[in-house]
């Protein structure tokens, strides 16, 4: 059997404790950073992530004839009622994502019945790294496999993104759900947000000695939802503006037309898309210094346009250009959570202390920091009693 990633390993354990008895599948699915291309997937836009290596992984089974389907999370030691209604546990709840994928696959006319399942991840919760995307990928993926559903990953990634918009209730895009599903060891993954065409991008960051520091900024994400719908809504009302269905298909041109708000929010997404393409560019160039000068064009945009950044983000971006990094941007939603920077490995080390004496001396609350490489997507275990899939293979093509 292929080692296990420690959620996969945990994930099982749990099940066996729990459920006493062998899950009849094993599956997980990572967190992503973005590297760049920040809210332009809802407007059709482009985006670049890639997956990180921490995950979140799921033993499930069906359990048996007529028993209520249970959710048991390793990391939190408590189980929940598969059926409920969203919110019915006090608040937003993990268990929520995986009742959310049930519900959008019985929406879309898919029969998944009762099962019993062990979840275990080690993605950090709430920076901004897509925990709850990946609890809805391995979810996804599980019961493609329990139910034999046959669905393919594009699929899987829409109906997870419906999960989230139609049941817990988040508009976000389909950017987390796709990079989870969809991404690929040692490569970023270049997506068309449109047509959901995806590309993979060359990221072999040990060869060119740099590391992808992402720096937890652990700023309160107190804004965070209402922030992230606010601007959905203005870039959204920017595109009827130009009666255009997507910013997508704004030109710079275009922007002549905009004022205030507007204007602010369209430039950020028109720039952001051309910044993209070119970053692309770059790396399969192999070209680090152009690919870092557009990630710090990009956090800039972000600070002065879309306004989604904290002091927490632009002052870990100004140290990263202080300590010679390529680039460095904020990462995700916004309003909290992380930034990304793409630094020599030598520098990371005094990257991590001008940090943390920074922030102190700012009063900012004190970061915490990962190093990553780009992992694999969601996976189903071989050699699980059912799972006979190989990473990437399938929820089934
Ligand atoms: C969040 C959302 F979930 C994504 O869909 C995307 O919009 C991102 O913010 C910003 O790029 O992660």
């Amino acid at each position: 059997m292929m080692p296990l990633h420690p959620t996969e390993s945990r994930a099982l354990g749990a099940y066996r404790e729990r459920f006493g008895g062998e899950p009849e599948v094993l599956a997980s699915a990572p967190g992503r950073v973005n590297l760049i291309g920040e809210h332009t997937d809802y407007g059709g836009g482009f985006v670049l992530p890639c997956a990180v290596g921490r995950r979140v992984a799921v033993a499930a089974g069906r359990g048996l004839p007529d028993e209520p389907g249970v959710l048991f999370s390793s990391d939190f030691g408590e189980a929940r009622p598969l059926q409920s209604e969203p919110g019915a546990d006090g608040g937003s709840s993990w268990a929520d994502y995986p009742r959310g994928v049930v519900w959008a696959l019985g929406e879309a006319g898919y029969e998944a019945g009762g099962f019993r399942a062990a979840f275990a991840g080690d993605v950090p919760l709430g920076a901004g790294l897509s925990s709850s995307a990946a609890v809805e990928a391995a979810t996804v993926l599980a019961l493609d496999r329990l139910f034999r559903l046959d669905l393919d990953r594009r699929e899987a990634a829409l109906l997870c993104r419906r999960a989230e918009n139609g049941y817990v209730g988040v508009q976000s895009g389909i950017l987390d759900q796709f990079a989870s599903l969809m991404c690929r060891e040692g490569e970023a993954l270049f997506v068309d947000c449109r047509t959901l065409e995806a590309r993979p991008v060359p990221l072999d960051l040990d060869r060119a000695n740099l590391s992808l520091l992402v720096c937890d900024t652990n700023a309160p994400r107190v804004l965070a939802e209402t922030g992230y719908n606010d601007r959905r809504e203005v870039s959204e009302r920017a595109a009827k503006t130009l009666g255009l269905a997507e910013l997508r298909d704004a030109s710079p041109g275009d922007l002549e037309r905009l004022g205030g708000e507007e204007l602010r929010r369209a430039r950020h997404v028109v720039t952001e898309n051309a910044r993209v393409l070119r970053a692309v560019e770059a790396l399969e160039g192999g070209d680090f210094r152009e690919f870092g000068g557009l990630m710090y064009a990009s956090h800039a945009s972000m600070r002065d346009d879309y306004e989604i950044s904290t002091p927490s983000h632009d002052a870990f971006v100004e140290l990263a250009r202080e300590a010679g990094a390529l680039g460095a941007r904020l990462t995700g939603g916004g309003f909290g959570g992380c930034a990304i920077s793409l630094v020599p490995s030598e520098n990371v080390d005094g990257l991590k202390q001008a940090t943390f004496s920074r922030f102190a001396k700012l009063a900012l609350p004190r970061p915490d920091f990962y190093t990553f490489l780009p992992a694999a997507g969601a996976r189903v275990v071989p050699g699980q009693p059912s799972g006979q899939a190989e990473a990437n293979g399938g929820a089934g093509r």
